[in-house]
């Protein structure tokens, strides 16, 4: 804060102890100048094409890096952040061993959407908003928006450093974490001081990573990363799809090999909890009405539920009981599906689980109708497979 400007609205203690009664873990002020470094590093992926084609913040990484935009007279950020429940602490292999003796195979849903933290977190913020405006101050909340990097402002505000996985880590919270702004015009007295980067020699986000997508200067490559392909358009990357493993939603990997998250502490307040697996049977047998209605809150490419089925296929190749009659069924019907997209994972979910006869009992005509980008025909070409031949 300049010199000649004067505090004025709530001390940041005080809000601090309405944060912790609405559902914060902790909250900082930092002011509203840009974030240099954090708009550079956004320019910098974007140049390198590392942000895969995403939108977000690289959409305008002027405007994300710069809270004084978000309204006229803003002048200070206050940074909430929210820590969630971890996954168990069965690694991912150990994870991937237990599915494969369930009769059912499951995916794996990342913690932060098992339950609803964001419902808590936005809360929390509101708590914060309203006691502001009760001083008559303007506050708006922000959270997991594309008009403010989250990291960069908790970052600049002191609640904890960017580890190499690119999460922010906060020193007694971990990552397991949740963050949101409130952007006010009121001037909160700043206290914080920048947290010391804790990483030192450690690598081992870097080196754990299914798909090598973080170097060892915490620059992740969004194309590599499982979490961002679950979400991405078109077909699921042919040479990341084991790398996938059970996961059906998000990745925790990075966060659950960092040893500077610890043992797991119970969270404060728990947040309404949602499904931490999906039954991939299930899923795949679910209409489109049906799966909307279940999965709606995730970020599903166009709103489109054959990327839910899409990611399921892949998922269930990897994990799915080949002796399962249902897992049979279920390929069979995806393998009629009318979208490509579905058609042509199933046919990879058949032939990692064994089953090319499947496939080689569907006819041409059958399989590779309406393939307009050719993924059903390349993938059929993949597995060297040459379909029944035309029943006309
Ligand atoms: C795009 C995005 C993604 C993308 C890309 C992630 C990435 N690392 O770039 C994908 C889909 C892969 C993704 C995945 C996940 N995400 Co995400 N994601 C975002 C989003 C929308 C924007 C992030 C962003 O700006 N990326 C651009 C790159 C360049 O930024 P960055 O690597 O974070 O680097 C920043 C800092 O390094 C900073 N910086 C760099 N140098 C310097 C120097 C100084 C001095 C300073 C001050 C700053 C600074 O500038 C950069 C820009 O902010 C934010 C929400 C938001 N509005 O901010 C959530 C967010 C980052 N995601 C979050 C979460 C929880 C996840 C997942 C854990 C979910 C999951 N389980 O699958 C994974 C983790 C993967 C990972 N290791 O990042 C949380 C992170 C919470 C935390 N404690 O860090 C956020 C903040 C959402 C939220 N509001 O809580 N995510
Ligand atoms: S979220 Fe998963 S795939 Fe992405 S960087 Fe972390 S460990 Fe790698
Ligand atoms: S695993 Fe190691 S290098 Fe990666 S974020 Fe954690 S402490 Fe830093």
């Amino acid at each position: 804060m300049s010199e000649d400007l004067v505090a004025w609205g709530p001390s940041l203690e005080e809000l601090q102890k309405i944060g912790r009664n609405a559902g914060l873990d902790d909250l900082a002020v930092t002011g509203v100048e840009p974030i240099v470094e954090a708009r550079q590093a956004i320019e910098d992926r974007k140049a390198r094409g590392l942000h895969a084609g995403m939108t977000f913040t690289y959409g305008n990484a002027d405007r994300a890096t710069d809270p004084s935009q978000l309204f006229e007279g803003a002048q200070s950020v206050l940074v909430g952040i929210r820590r969630y429940q971890p996954p168990s602490a069965m690694n991912h292999q150990m994870r991937q061993a237990a599915d494969k003796q369930k009769a059912r195979a499951a995916g794996s849903v990342a913690a932060y959407v098992s339950s609803d933290e964001y419902g808590l977190l936005r809360e929390g913020l509101e708590a914060i908003a309203a006691h502001l405006e009760a001083f008559g101050a303007q506050a708006e909340v922000v959270m997991d928006d594309n008009r403010l990097a989250d990291r960069a402002v908790a970052s600049r505000s002191g609640l904890g450093w960017l580890g190499r996985n690119t999460m922010l880590i906060h020193p007694e919270l971990g990552s397991w974490t949740v963050i949101g702004s409130v952007v006010t015009d009121a001037l909160i007295q700043e206290d914080s001081l920048r947290v010391e980067d804790e990483c030192g020699a450690c690598s081992r986000c870097s080196v754990e990573c299914p798909t090598g997508a973080i170097d060892n200067f915490g620059v992740l490559d969004a194309n590599q990363c499982l979490a961002w392909l679950l979400q991405a358009k078109g077909v699921f990357p042919r040479h990341h799809r084991v790398a996938l493993g059970n996961r059906i939603y998000g990745c925790d990997e990075c966060q659950m090999v960092c040893p500077k998250n610890g043992e797991p502490q119970p969270v404060a307040i728990t947040a309404p909890q949602r499904e931490s697996e999906v039954d991939l049977v299930d899923l795949l047998d679910s209409s489109d009405e049906k799966l909307m209605a279940t999965y709606g809150h995730w970020y599903i490419p166009r709103r489109r539920p054959e990327y839910l089925r899409r990611n399921a296929l892949v998922v269930l190749g990897n994990v799915g009981n080949p002796s399962d009659p249902d897992v049979d069924r279920v390929i069979k019907v995806s393998l009629d599906s009318s979208s490509p997209l579905v058609r042509s994972h199933a046919i990879w979910a058949a032939c990692r689980l064994g089953k090319t006869d499947l496939v080689e009992n569907k006819s041409n005509d059958s399989l590779l109708r309406d393939d307009p980008d050719g993924w059903v025909a390349s993938e059929l070409a993949a597995w060297n497979i040459s379909p029944a031949p035309d029943i006309r």
